[in-house]
């Protein structure tokens, strides 16, 4: 059995908002593999990740990067398997920057680009799960119970308000 979920991050200072990712993925019973992987500082494992990422048996790349934010895009550069990508609230620019480095890509290599931050990592997650989902019904029936729960856990009007 691969695992079909690849988790990447920057730094391991990224892991507080990506393991977001990687509990989503954990509830809905996804597997994946997280691992720190720098554009910039460990460029040597990003290219032996990427271009081994497929024959791995990944199906699915999330990619999460603050700052000059350019891992998922290079990921992307280096495999055709699907890359979400996940931008850090960085301190000095609060993840503009990090957004920016990682939706501009130019056309013909594609990132899909979610939220800033925790929402971001989740909705990857998801994203990740969803496409999963074409080719897996059990998993499909997990993630419509998993979206169940949620529409269930807002309360109809908000407390304090009566
Ligand atoms: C990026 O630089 C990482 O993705 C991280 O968000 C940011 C800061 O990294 P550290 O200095 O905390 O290691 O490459």
């Amino acid at each position: 059995m691969t695992t079909p979920v690849a988790i990447i991050m920057g730094s391991q200072s990224d892991w507080e908002t990506m393991r977001h990712a990687a509990e989503t993925l954990t509830a809905l019973g996804v597997a994946c593999d997280k691992q720190i992987i720098s554009a910039h500082r460990t460029p040597d494992r990003l290219f032996a990740f990427a271009r081994g990422a497929r024959a791995a048996g990944f199906r699915i790349i999330i990619a999460g990067a603050g700052g000059a934010a350019h891992l998922p895009g290079m990921a992307a550069s280096l495999t055709e398997l699907p890359v979400f990508g996940v931008p850090i609230e960085s301190k000095a620019l609060s993840g503009v920057d990090s957004l920016y480095s990682i939706v501009q890509m130019p056309a013909g290599v594609p990132v899909g680009t979610l939220a800033i931050g925790k929402a971001g990592a989740i909705n990857a997650a998801l994203l990740a799960a969803s496409v999963l989902a074409l080719n897996d019904p059990a998993l499909a029936g997990r993630l419509a119970a998993w979206r169940k729960a949620q529409a269930e856990a807002v309360a109809a009007r908000p407390e304090g308000s009566a």
